[in-house]
């Protein structure tokens, strides 16, 4: 009876994980559905290794079986002592090299693949993106371009596009599993990695290095793009101004408290040449998220600026002076939301990020 409780309290508790876990997954943000040039390398080797080891675990189970049956004790047999094999060579040799053997054929690719993952061959023809993982977020500076962006990297679909990474703080890692694998980000040797993409579409991007309280939250994105697409947004990004001036007239209001309490650290056009102290804020009206994790809204950037640390614990922003001293009203936040909304390298709707967007609003109904 006892006995029995303990089996149905086991087998709820593994049913009650497997509908948890299976709520875990997330569209674009899986080794498992390879969309890019690395993934699928990675995924391949993945394959071969687990045919390997269903070949052995099939090959080891009959022969345990058969051996079982075949020379169990028999009734009168009970004194019987089987011949013993110690010592055979050829068992020996046999049982040694099959080993060797499997191992050489999961080695072969996997080998072949590193290296060719690690090929900067095209790198000097190849678009080159200098990344800088911070302390809670990232930074994308297109080097042949001239322009930087935040949290949100653009490439064209089916090219090869060279990662160039480095920290400014701690150890981070550059995690990509649709589209690539993963490179640490160190804060001294850089570290270069190539990702292409094979379908337009948002994929979702993660820190894998612990490097403090918001390593979780993380996250950037990977705008895939056509190649026209991704021409007209470079452009857009060359002309974005940072003498813009705001078109509504909340939005005018807000960009004076702008910039008062934000411009020190955030700039609105996308010059490489601006500093590095937050994220580049010059698409921002064309964004899928904000900060990172929260869905785009105007309520969820206006909650970002009443409350950045309750939203990332520890974050960079938290040393504002209007969060020192409190000095933030609501509707201030608002105006500022308006204008940061209006702040768009294209007013051409991406179909990626159009994309995005419905199928995010989807999920969340
Ligand atoms: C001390 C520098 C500093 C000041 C001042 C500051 N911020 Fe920030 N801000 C940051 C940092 C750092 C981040 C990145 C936080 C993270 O994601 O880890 C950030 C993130 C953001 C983001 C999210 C950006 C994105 O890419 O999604 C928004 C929006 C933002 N800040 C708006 C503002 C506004 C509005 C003000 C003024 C009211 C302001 N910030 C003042 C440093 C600052
Ligand atoms: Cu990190």
């Amino acid at each position: 009876m006892k006995e029995w409780m303990g089996k149905i309290r086991t087998l709820s508790l593994f049913s009650f994980l497997v509908i948890i876990l299976s709520a875990c997954g997330k569209d674009n943000l899986t080794a498992l559905v390879p969309k890019g040039y690395g993934a699928e390398e990675s995924f391949n080797v993945i394959l071969i290794s687990i045919l390997v080891m269903i070949f052995v675990f099939i090959v080891v189970m009959a022969i345990y079986v058969y051996v079982i049956f075949k020379f169990r004790q028999r009734k009168g047999q009970e004194n019987h002592i089987p011949k013993q094999t110690e010592g055979n060579k050829t068992l020996e040799v046999v049982w040694t090299v099959i080993p060797i053997l499997l191992l050489i054929i999961i080695a072969v690719p996997t080998i072949a693949s590193t290296y060719d993952l690690a090929d900067e061959s095209e790198k000097e023809d190849s678009i080159n993106v200098n990344v800088q993982g911070m302390q809670f977020w990232w930074n994308f500076e297109y080097a042949n371009e001239e322009i930087q962006t935040s949290q949100e990297l653009y490439i064209p679909v089916n090219e090869r596009v060279y990662l160039n990474m480095l920290s400014s703080d701690v150890i981070h890692s550059f995690w990509l599993p649709s589209i690539s694998g993963k490179m640490d980000v160190n804060p001294d040797n850089e570290n270069t990695m190539y990702i292409e993409a094979y379908e337009e579409g948002v994929y979702w991007g993660k820190c894998t290095e612990f490097c403090g309280d918001s390593h979780s939250l993380m996250d950037f994105k990977v705008v895939v793009v056509s190649q026209e697409e991704y021409d007209q947004w470079v452009e857009g990004m060359k002309n974005t101004d940072p003498e813009y001036t705001a078109e509504s007239s909340t939005a005018q209001e807000g960009q004076e408290m702008f910039a008062n309490s934000c411009i020190s650290c955030h700039a609105i056009d996308a010059s490489s040449s601006n500093p590095v102290v937050g994220p580049n804020l010059a698409d921002f009206g064309n964004r899928t998220m904000v900060a990172g994790i929260k869905n785009y809204s105007k309520e969820a950037i206006v909650d970002w600026i009443m409350n950045p640390g309750e939203i990332k614990p520890g974050n960079g922003m938290l040393s504002a002076p209007y969060l020192q001293d409190n000095s933030m009203e609501e509707e201030d936040a608002e105006k500022i939301a308006d204008f940061l909304m209006e702040l768009k390298a294209t007013d051409e709707p991406v179909d990626s990020v159009e994309q995005f967007k419905k199928d995010e609003t989807e999920n969340n109904n």
